[in-house]
């Protein structure tokens, strides 16, 4: 296992929408398990593949209360197939886009299904936490980010400092 490294803001990767898996490889359970180390050590509660250059339609989430035990999710091809409830807002951040909370409203309850380590198909009803995740998760798979909810005006201002704190580290770094 190994912790990779998560992309952050301005990297256009962020931005791709990611391939459905055809197959579960070594190659696909080697990035579910570096995923997962990735993820813990970060720590946060969810990443999709492309978080770390991979645009694969891969999740792993695991929403437990912090000192409880682990409840490690795996998502391969996840999709949303409902949402019901009036939006509730809640406190986004994202582990690529570091030190930036926002309000973003979603609905509530989400029917998700996804495909198993084993290849097994599941549908399963989510709410809470977990369903905040599942829906930004699907978001990166698609492309998007929590910031996408903004106002043009926040979300550039956002973007604009992430260009400006990479500039700073291409300067020190030449
Ligand atoms: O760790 C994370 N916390 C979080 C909090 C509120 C809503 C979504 C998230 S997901 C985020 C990790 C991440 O960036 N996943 O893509
Ligand atoms: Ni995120």
């Amino acid at each position: 296992m190994a912790i990779r490294e998560i992309l952050v803001l301005p990297d256009k990767r962020l931005y791709e929408v990611s391939k459905p898996v055809a197959e579960i490889t070594a190659e696909i359970r080697t990035l579910v398990d570096d995923m997962y180390e990735t993820m813990y050590d970060a720590p946060g509660i969810g990443l999709a593949a492309i978080q770390v250059g991979v645009p694969m339609r891969v999740v792993v989430t695991d929403c437990s209360p912090r000192d409880d035990e682990a409840e490690p999710l795996t998502l391969i091809n996840p999709e949303i197939l409902e949402l019901t409830g009036d939006p509730v807002p809640y406190e986004e951040g994202c582990l690529s886009i570091p030190d930036y909370y926002d309000e973003v409203s979603r609905p509530p309850n989400a029917r998700v299904r996804y495909m198993d380590l084993d290849g097994e198909t599941h549908e399963i009803d989510v709410d809470g936490l977990l369903s905040t995740c599942i829906q930004h998760e699907v978001d990166h798979l698609d492309g998007k980010l929590f910031i996408d909810y903004l106002s043009a005006f926040k979300r550039s201002r956002v973007v604009s400092k992430f260009k400006k704190q990479a500039r700073l580290r291409d300067k020190l770094a030449s």
